[in-house]
């Protein structure tokens, strides 16, 4: 069994290559970036997950449902309510269904599984880090902030002073996540923001606990070419928490979890001080711009990790 720790944007690529390669794969989600809008709760990197797998999501954006109309939003802005979260019509339905099970008592997790099963006929396991709201917290100059008014609603602009993930110490992650980090052959971390998309996982103390006991097991795959990140805002939440933004500086943020790392083949000169954490590397082209891409990489990783 495989499991990976992922995000959204950065992740989907990934866990598209792997669930084509190996059909016993569960994905623990990321529910940081999970927040209110509108009356509606929305979950961008389980939504973006279960998109992703049901081959409906808008790869451009990385996010949202492709081809989707924006009706009703256009009709709020009019109207002078809250439209900076394009939420599109299609994609609406889901939020809709999920608020209504989350007020009938449903867990996250249940709504989850039934969204992704029964609507999308999804075979593999969308586990929610945690079936309790955390959330990841940006503090800037312009004050402290959700992660999505921080990146959609300022566009990024203020200054990153800090990042939190508030209630995360309080509260439990969902059991599921426990069992299946316990029973899996091979734990990856998707090449996903480390502080805005990963973090949040890790935050948990439960599962941070059992991926240091199953270190040997675990794989993280660089998010980081250079110094720059493949995909999303990683610099501004890196620096902010003084990581290095390099997959020197990821190794060491990850060093007490993983025994291997996938690089790019470009940052072959990063190796040997990556070796001295205790972690392999592997070189590799870790960019994945089609399907084809995707599903060499996932090959590689499960060549590496000595699963096929
Ligand atoms: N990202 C944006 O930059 N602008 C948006 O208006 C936006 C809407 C949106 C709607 C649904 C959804 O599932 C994701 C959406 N995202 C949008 C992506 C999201 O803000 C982030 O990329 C993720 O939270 C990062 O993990």
């Amino acid at each position: 069994m495989i499991t990976i720790l992922a995000g959204g944007t950065g992740s989907i690529k990934i866990i598209r290559g792997l669930a084509s390669c190996n059909s016993n794969l569960s994905i623990i989600s990321n529910i940081g970036d999970n927040f209110w809008f509108n009356g509606l709760y929305v979950c961008p990197d389980i939504d973006t997950c279960i998109y992703g797998l049901a081959g409906i999501l808008d790869k451009n954006r990385g996010w949202g449902i492709k081809n989707d109309t924006f009706y009703y939003l256009n009709v709020l802005k009019v109207l002078g309510e809250e439209s900076w979260f394009q939420i599109g019509d299609k994609d609406l339905v889901t939020h809709i269904i999920r608020t209504k099970m989350l007020s009938k008592g449903f867990s996250l997790s249940e709504i989850v599984r039934w969204i992704a099963f029964h609507q999308y006929n999804i075979q593999n396991s969308i586990i929610p880090a945690s079936n309790v709201h955390i959330e990841t917290r940006i503090v800037t100059n312009k004050g402290d902030m959700n992660i999505q008014e921080f990146w959609v609603k300022n566009k990024a602009k203020p200054k990153v002073l800090d990042i939190y993930y508030k209630n995360s110490e309080q509260v439990k992650c969902n059991k599921d996540a426990l069992r299946i980090l316990r029973s899996s052959d091979i734990i990856i971390l998707a090449p996903a923001n480390p502080v805005s998309s990963i973090g949040p996982i890790l935050s948990l103390t439960q599962i941070k606990k059992e991926l240091i006991k199953q270190r040997d097991k675990v794989i993280a795959i660089s998010p980081i070419i250079g110094k720059k990140a493949i995909s999303g805002p990683a610099r501004k939440y890196l620096k902010a928490k003084g990581i290095e933004s390099s997959c020197y500086g990821i190794a060491k943020f990850y060093s007490q979890f993983i025994s291997k790392m996938v690089i790019d083949h470009t940052d072959a000169n990063f190796s040997n001080e990556i070796v001295k954490m205790g972690i392999s590397t592997f070189e590799t082209n870790i960019l994945m711009n089609n399907a084809k891409e995707e599903k060499r990489l996932a090959k590689f990783i499960l060549k590496v990790m000595n699963c096929c």
